[in-house]
């Protein structure tokens, strides 16, 4: 993900008639807001006393394999700069039988028009997760996310497309010179429609305040789909958390009892994270969303490449990559539909 695009992109307020009408659900499971948990707990994580270490991790550790997400498009880069990104519906099919090959188990997916532009358009996403199914048997995650540019009604009515699974960015971050909205009423409506329609999130978090307002999340209206929480930390975003092994650590130590995590380094902290994810037990997204250089000055030819490098890396810390029936019983995510 390239958050330097040129557009203009001012997104709108989130306005009260852009609600979805679904009933209020109440909080449920171990996220329940109050002095033991929610906001308190995260920020005592994020405040450890003057020569204090930090806390210990509270997420669970990774098992024994690892769970590695491709990223192949994203908003933002463009393929007259980039002719290796898959923009196509053929291309994006035939990235994702390559990387389920080389070991990917979960495809994050933005998709593109006509033109190679960022849509959301409903029936070419409707289209899309058709045909990775039919093509695949990767968990198919529809960006919620979409570009800096879009409205919070189009973002909400992804979920009309049926996939497995959505990111779901929990808070507002600055974006390069762009702003990338989030603001809670949105998350709130946008997780209650999750539930509703029995689609596994995957909670985005892009700065340490991000946490809080998962657990304000998870305190006001219980457990996602399929019971488990599973955060993507996306770092290296200008105007983000940095993408290092320091702030990952800290990350990590604020996430609620019983999470699972992946991460992602944005550019130049593409590698760096991979690292320090897999040395922290975490798994990996990686992808030309998220990078478009295999190493300096040597362009990426293919979303296959960075996810054969990232599978090499989690066989080596002895965390083989977990096929996608795998991923399917630690995230939740139903059978077919
Ligand atoms: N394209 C970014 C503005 C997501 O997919 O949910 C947002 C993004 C996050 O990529
Ligand atoms: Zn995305």
């Amino acid at each position: 993900m390239s958050p330097i695009t040129g557009r203009d992109s001012r997104g709108p307020g989130y306005r009260a008639g852009n609600r979805p009408t679904g009933p209020a659900l109440t909080g449920s499971g171990p996220w329940t807001a109050g002095p033991e948990g929610g906001i308190l707990r995260v920020m005592t994580n994020h405040t450890p006393a003057v020569g204090q270490a930090p806390a210990p991790a509270a997420a669970k550790p990774a098992g024994p394999g690892t769970l590695i997400t491709v990223a192949p498009t994203g908003a933002e880069s463009q393929k007259s700069a980039v002719p290796a990104l898959p923009v196509t519906l053929d291309e994006l099919v035939t990235t994702a039988k390559e990387c389920q090959a080389a070991g990917a188990a979960v495809i994050h997916v933005h998709i593109r028009d006509g033109q190679a532009q960022p849509t959301l358009d409903l029936a070419r996403l409707t289209d899309t997760v058709a045909a990775l199914r039919e093509s695949t048997d990767l968990i198919v995650q529809l960006s919620t996310g979409g570009a800096v540019t879009d409205g919070f009604e189009a973002r909400l009515a992804v979920l009309d497309a049926a996939p497995d699974a959505c990111s779901l960015t929990c808070g507002t971050v600055n974006f390069g010179d762009e702003v990338f909205s989030n603001p809670w009423p949105f998350i709130r409506d946008l997780y209650a429609r999750t539930k509703e329609r029995g689609v596994v999130p995957e909670f985005e978090l892009f700065d340490l305040g991000h946490v809080a307002t998962l657990d304000r999340l998870l305190g006001d209206l219980g457990a996602p789909h399929g019971g488990h929480v599973h955060c993507d930390l996306v770092m290296g975003v200008p105007g983000g958390m940095p993408g290092d092994a320091a702030t990952l650590v800290q990350a990590v130590s604020a996430l609620p009892p019983g999470a699972t995590w992946s991460a992602t380094g944005i550019g130049r902290t593409s590698v760096p994270v991979m690292l320090a994810a897999l040395s922290a037990g975490g798994h990996l997204r990686v992808g030309m969303e998220d990078t478009v250089s295999f190493a300096r000055g040597r362009p990426v030819t293919g979303n296959a490449e960075l996810v054969e490098r990232a599978a090499a890396l989690a066989e080596l810390a002895q965390r083989p990559p977990m096929r996608p029936d795998q991923a399917r019983a630690l995230l939740g995510v139903n059978g077919r539909r």
